[in-house]
């Protein structure tokens, strides 16, 4: 990213989920109620687990802004676990309370658990899990609401809808799918579409592979744990299309340049092209179930069954919000690129 950066720390079951956010320009409000709905949106959704019932995810801003207003220094917010006190000693950062028994060593297929364990040599794969976890998109869905407050103030705006939960794709059904799966003690995976409206033309550029705004988006998307494809408009489709079917022709009404299809998701040449931005993604079963998968203990070498952890049956609707406020932090850096300054006004000025 350039503009606007961030980096977040913690894990699952640590102390703390943490972030600072780097580049962003003084003078924009931002309201903390605004980042707690969005902690709250992705907390919800049928199908979570006993974790949700823990939580209650709210933000700590700890720096970098005063009086509703970004000053122009980084900003930093926090989340705490509330689940932590249960785990202070498993996650204990003393080696006094290390214990064997606690350690597990039976890899999850389908987590991170065994490539995690081999690359940074660990032995208890919580080493791994811990971080792996997808308890660390709760600050990057701080992070991204407050992008989306600062897009919000250009008049950008986002929803989100699911659009298959296992094999339903009635809306109807998703409950009882999702109360099926969980019963059998196995997960389900789906498919949700994320929408950005008002966006200007021109965010991203064709000028080279890493300026264009559809790979900097599918990176975002595709990198929020279990989500194994992304798409941009109906880009699931496009093989078997003919080019006179899929491309979206451009009209005049009223002096202005319109479309009446958007097949490209608002995305041609690497840039915003005006019309809606799409982002299509389907995500896996969670790795993580009751109904044990066969695995190997890496400890005795002897095949075995994969490690249990308390888990969700199926985290769609909170992955599309991750992806909405993910998605706000490309297009938040891409419009600072475009219009920056360093401060509201300026950036106003150029908009
Ligand atoms: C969580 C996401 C899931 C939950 C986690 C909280 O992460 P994971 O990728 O590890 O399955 O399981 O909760 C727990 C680890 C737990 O103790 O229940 C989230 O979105 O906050």
């Amino acid at each position: 990213m350039g503009n606007f950066r961030f980096l977040t720390s913690g894990e699952s079951h640590g102390k703390a989920l943490t972030a600072i956010i780097e580049g962003l320009p003084a003078g924009f409000d931002i309201d903390e109620n605004f980042i707690n709905n969005e902690l709250k949106r992705r907390q919800q959704g049928y199908g979570r687990g006993k974790r949700m019932e823990i939580e209650h995810d709210t933000v700590e801003i700890l720096s970098g802004i005063r009086f509703g207003k970004t000053l122009g220094s980084p900003v930093t917010l926090m989340i705490k676990n509330k689940d932590w006190e249960n785990w202070s000693e498993i996650m204990s950062v003393n080696a006094k309370d290390f214990t064997e028994e606690k350690s597990f060593t039976t890899p999850r297929p389908g987590h991170a658990d065994f490539a995690g364990a081999v690359k940074y040599s660990h032995e208890d794969l919580r080493n791994v899990l811990e971080r792996a976890s997808a308890r660390k998109t709760a600050i990057e869905v701080a992070v991204g609401a407050v992008a989306k407050q600062i897009l919000a103030q250009f008049g950008i705006n986002c929803h989100s809808e699911i659009l298959q939960i296992g094999k339903t794709t009635n809306p109807d059904d998703f409950e009882n799918e999702i109360n099926s799966a969980r019963e059998k003690g196995i997960s389900l995976g789906g498919k949700f579409k994320v929408i950005y409206q008002n966006l200007p033309v021109g965010l991203g550029s064709y000028v080279h592979y890493d300026r264009m705004i559809d790979g900097k988006i599918a990176q975002m998307v595709m990198s929020i744990p279990a989500v194994r494809s992304v798409s941009i408009g109906d880009g699931e489709n496009c093989a078997s299309a003919y080019g006179n079917e899929f491309q979206d022709e451009i009209y005049t009404e009223n002096d202005k340049i319109v479309r009446k299809t958007n097949h490209a998701g608002g995305i041609e040449g690497g840039m915003t092209n005006g019309e809606d931005l799409v982002v299509v993604a389907s995500m896996k079963p969670i790795p993580t179930m009751k109904t044990a998968l066969k695995t190997v203990d890496l400890k005795t070498g002897k095949e075995t069954e994969a490690h249990f952890e308390r888990s969700d049956t199926c985290a769609v609707e909170a992955c599309a919000v991750i992806a909405e406020n993910r998605i706000a932090c490309v297009l938040l850096d891409e419009f600072l690129q475009k219009f920056g300054g360093d401060n509201k006004k300026e950036i106003e000025n150029l908009f």
